[in-house]
């Protein structure tokens, strides 16, 4: 199947899709949302680019691989397959039940871990992650002053975080 190429161009665009094979989609600048369900064998490139850009991740028939999801060096890798492109997004929400290794950037991210066991580093700006389920999570929030990590009591363990349910004095 030849790749999907989607470039959303300017503007705040909404977009829904399943990824059945190898895609590369740019939602360009704008506010834009992407609701994806992602098959894993894809080689799959989802670029935020400028704006304040939001995407909602899961793998159909995929339940229990690692995620690795890194802003830092905008790579993404589902369980042993390909390594595709993943940047320019400020808040992701990740569905599955996944181990999800996540390497932020040094501005903004924002995470809402649904289900599974979340790995993660945010390093630097203001941080805020909301992670749901048992667990074990864990989070080490970096350099921000003011990263915010929220958990059910006992599912997740936090370094360097200030603000939140998971701060490790409380
Ligand atoms: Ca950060
Ligand atoms: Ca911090």
């Amino acid at each position: 199947m030849a790749p999907a190429d989607l470039w959303l161009g300017p503007g705040d665009d909404h977009l829904e899709i399943r990824v059945l094979g190898d895609a590369v989609i740019n939602v360009g600048p704008g506010d834009d949302s992407v609701f994806m369900d992602v098959d894993p064998t894809a080689r799959l490139s989802v670029v935020g680019g400028v704006g304040s850009d939001e995407i909602r991740l899961s793998f159909s028939g995929h339940p229990d691989g690692r995620v690795l999801l890194n802003q830092r060096y905008a790579r993404l890798r589902i369980g042993t397959g390909p390594v595709g492109e993943l940047w320019g997004w400020d808040v992701l929400h990740l569905w599955g039940d996944h181990d999800w290794v996540y390497r932020g950037t040094n501005s903004h991210d924002g995470l809402i871990v649904n289900a599974g066991r979340f790995t993660g580093r945010t390093y630097g700006g203001d941080d805020v992650v909301t992670l749901r389920g048992p667990g074990p999570h864990y989070v080490n929030g970096g350099a921000g002053a003011r990263d915010h990590v929220d958990a059910d009591r006992g599912a997740a363990t936090c370094v360097a975080v200030e603000l939140g349910s998971c701060v490790p004095w409380r």
